[in-house]
């Protein structure tokens, strides 16, 4: 059977963990491997309807999302989550609610001036005229991972190839 997991994808608004976890997703749905998506923004319209950007609230943010991936590695799902989770403190709280190798940590490293560049929703340019506060990057820390078990520099690498990388990292354990 499958090894659950959890692959948390941390990184900046704009850095793409959502696109290449939707990707990664799909291609783990075609070889029948049972899989979960949570998504920070999503999660933000429900269960953490309640908390907002200061650091507390993305504390509480980071733990319930991380409890629930725990819950669901319970139940025998490879869960992917995609949280900009900046804090290193939460990210290893998160770590500690798993077994040793059932948790993956995926620094989705895209330079703050290419999100920026970016800026698929406005939000970039809102934080920048003062709009917004608390936006991770211009005006709130993002920690960078410092021993990711998964490094996957964007500027550097075609989309199918960081899916063809993270599927290789992945599924090699299958066979232990
Ligand atoms: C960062 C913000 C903010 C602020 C709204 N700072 O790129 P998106 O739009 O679609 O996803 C981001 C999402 C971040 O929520 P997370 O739950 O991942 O954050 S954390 O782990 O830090 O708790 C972004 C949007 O919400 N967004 N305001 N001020 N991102």
């Amino acid at each position: 059977g499958q090894m659950p997991r959890c692959l948390w994808f941390t990184g900046l608004s704009g850095a793409g963990k959502s696109t290449i976890a939707n990707l990664l997703e799909r291609r783990l749905c075609t070889l029948g491997y049972h899989t979960y998506l949570l998504d920070g923004d999503n999660l933000r319209h429900g269960l953490n309807r309640d908390l907002g950007f200061t650091p507390e609230a993305r504390v509480e943010n980071v733990r319930r999302v991380a409890e629930v991936a725990s819950l669901m590695v319970d139940a025998g799902l490879i869960v992917l989550v995609c949280v900009i989770s900046p804090f290193r403190s939460e990210r290893e709280f998160a770590r500690n609610l798993f077994g040793e190798d059932e948790f993956l940590e995926v620094f989705v490293d895209t330079s703050l001036e290419e999100c920026e560049r970016r800026d698929p929703k406005g939000l970039y340019r809102r934080a920048r005229a003062g709009e917004l506060s608390n936006f991770t990057g211009i005006d709130s820390p993002y920690e960078v991972p410092l021993q990711p078990q998964i490094h996957l520099r964007t500027g550097d690498m075609q989309l199918d190839a960081i899916v063809d990388t993270l599927l290789t990292r992945l599924l090699p354990s299958e066979n232990e």
